[in-house]
C-alpha cells in the first residue's frame, strides 16, 4: 500500500467517515458489457430532455441575472413557497415557506442534520437494515446508531418502544430517529397507515424526533399512498426531506428540508459554511420545470415505466432463479430486496457477477448493527429491458454455481438477520 502523507493530519473525525460501497462500485461499472443493478439511479432514457431545453432557455432569456447570481441559503423564494403549498395539496402536510430550505439533494440534507443535532456518541434510531448515505452521515459525524429490526411492513412499533425503554433504563435518549417510511432503500418496504400512527405516538411517548426521508413517495405504482409522518405533525417533531433527484432528475442537485422555523434557522446557518447556497440555475430550472406543468406529467411518465420494469425484473427472476432465493414486490420507488440461503455470501459472489458484467449492491452495508450478509439490493430503473433480462440470466447462473460451491456450508462471517 502507498505509504501515508498525510495521515497524521487528518480530522479524527475524518477517520470516522466510511466510504460509500455503492458509489466505489459504481465507478468501477463503466465497461460497455456491464449490466447494471447497482446504483439508485433513474432512468436517463427517461430524462424530459425536450421539455427541458425549453425551460432552460426560459431560465436564460427572462431569469438569468438571478439565475447565475448566488442565492440565499435558505433558497429561491419561488421554489420553497411552491414546495410549501405543494406538501399541503400532495401530501396533506402544508408548510409555511420559512419551513422550508432548500438543499443541494436531500444527501445534505441528511449532512446538516447531523451537523447541528449530532455530538460524538450521541445515540441515533434506524431501521435495520437503514440507507446507506444514512448510515455514513451519522457515523461521520461521530454517531453510535441503535437498528430496529423492520420486517415486511418496515419498522416495527413494538420492537421499537422495547429499544427506546432499554435505551432509557440506559439514560441514552437517541437525539432522533431515521426512516424513510415509503418505498424504503434499500428493501423496497413501505409502512402502512395504522403503523405510522403507532410510531407517531411511540415518538410523542419518548419524545423522539424523527428525520423523514421520502425520494421515492411518488414512484408509486399500484395501491393506496399512505400518509406522511409529517402529516401527523401536531407536535412539531418531524423534519421531512424531500427531493427532485428521482422525480425529475438528480443531476439538478436540488431537494428540501421542511421543518420548524427553529430548526430551518439552524441549518441554514450551518449550510452557509457548507455551500453558500445551493445551486442557483438548478433551482430556477426545477421551479420553471413546475411552473410549466413539466413535473407532474413527467412522474406519471416514470411511474409507468418503472411498474414495467419491475414486472419484468420480477417475471425475469420467476424464470432464471434457483427457488431458495426470495424477493419482494414493492409497489413503487427503485428497488427489489433478494434474500439467498444463509450459505451464501452476497459479498463473496460479487466479484464473480462483475467478472460475467452484472452488478448488484451488497446488503451487508445497510445494516447498521451487522447482519445481512446473504442480502442484496437490486434496481430495475436504470437497466434497459433488454438488459434486465439478460442480466438477470448472468446473475442467476452465477448465484446457481455459487449455491452448488457452498451448499451445506455456513458462511464464514454467518451472522443472523436479527
Ligand atoms: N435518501 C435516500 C433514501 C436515497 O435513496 C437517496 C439517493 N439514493 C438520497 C437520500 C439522496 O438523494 P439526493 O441527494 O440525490 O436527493
Ligand atoms: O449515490 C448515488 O448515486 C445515489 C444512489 C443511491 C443508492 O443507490 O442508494
Amino acid at each position: 500500500m502507498m505509504k501515508s502523507t498525510f495521515a497524521h493530519m487528518f480530522s479524527k473525525s475524518s477517520n470516522n467517515m466510511k466510504s460509500s460501497e455503492i458509489r466505489e462500485l459504481l465507478k468501477l461499472l463503466n465497461s460497455p458489457e456491464m449490466i447494471s443493478f447497482a446504483g439508485g439511479l433513474p432512468n436517463p432514457d427517461a430524462f424530459p430532455i425536450e421539455k427541458l431545453k425549453p425551460v432552460m432557455d426560459h431560465v436564460m432569456a427572462s431569469h438569468a441575472r438571478d439565475a447565475l447570481q448566488y442565492g440565499t441559503t435558505e433558497g429561491h423564494n419561488k421554489l420553497r413557497d411552491v414546495i410549501a403549498r405543494g406538501m399541503g395539496e400532495h401530501y396533506g402536510a402544508p408548510q409555511q415557506m420559512s419551513n422550508i430550505l432548500i438543499t443541494n439533494g436531500s444527501q445534505q440534507g441528511l449532512n446538516l442534520i447531523s451537523k447541528v443535532f449530532l455530538n460524538p456518541g450521541d445515540k441515533v434510531l434506524t431501521g435495520n437494515p437503514t440507507y446507506l448515505g444514512a448510515i455514513m452521515a451519522f457515523v461521520a459525524h461521530e454517531a453510535s446508531i441503535s437498528a430496529v429490526t423492520i420486517d415486511e411492513q418496515g419498522m416495527v412499533p413494538e420492537l421499537l418502544e422495547d429499544k427506546l425503554k432499554y435505551l432509557d433504563r440506559r439514560k441514552e435518549h437517541p437525539k432522533f430517529m431515521y426512516l424513510v417510511p415509503t418505498f424504503q432503500n434499500p428493501t423496497g418496504v413501505t409502512i402502512p397507515h395504522k403503523r405510522r400512527e403507532k410510531i407517531y405516538e411511540i415518538m410523542c411517548k419518548y419524545d423522539l424526533i424523527l428525520v423523514e426521508d421520502d425520494p421515492y413517495g411518488l414512484l408509486r405504482f399500484e395501491g393506496k399512498r399512505e400518509p406522511l409522518m409529517k402529516s401527523f405533525d401536531d407536535e412539531n417533531r418531524v423534519i421531512y426531506l424531500g427531493t427532485f433527484s428521482k422525480i425529475l432528475a438528480p443531476g439538478f442537485r436540488v431537494g428540501w428540508m421542511a421543518a420548524p422555523e427553529e430548526i430551518i434557522r439552524k441549518v441554514s446557518i450551518a449550510k452557509q459554511a457548507e455551500d453558500l447556497c445551493t445551486n442557483s440555475f438548478g433551482q430556477f430550472c426545477v421551479f420553471e420545470a413546475m411552473y410549466h406543468n413539466i413535473l407532474f406529467p413527467h412522474i406519471e411518465e416514470i411511474v409507468n415505466l418503472y411498474r414495467k420494469k419491475r414486472d419484468l425484473m420480477i417475471d425475469a427472476l420467476e424464470t432464471h432463479f434457483p427457488k431458495d432465493v426470495r424477493w419482494n414486490k414493492p409497489q413503487g420507488g427503485l428497488f427489489l430486496w433478494l434474500v439467498m440461503p444463509d450459505y451464501i455470501n452476497t459479498l463473496t459472489m460479487l466479484p464473480k457477477a462483475i467478472e460475467n458484467n452484472v452488478a448488484y449492491v451488497t446488503g451487508e452495508p445497510f445494516f447498521p448493527n451487522g447482519g445481512g450478509h446473504n442480502t442484496m439490493r437490486l434496481n430495475y430503473s436504470y437497466a434497459t429491458d433488454d438488459q434486465i433480462v439478460e442480466g438477470i440470466k448472468r446473475l442467476a447462473d452465477v448465484i446457481k454455481e455459487f449455491i452448488d460451491e457452498n451448499k451445506g456450508k455456513i458462511a464464514e462471517d454467518y451472522v443472523s438477520i436479527p
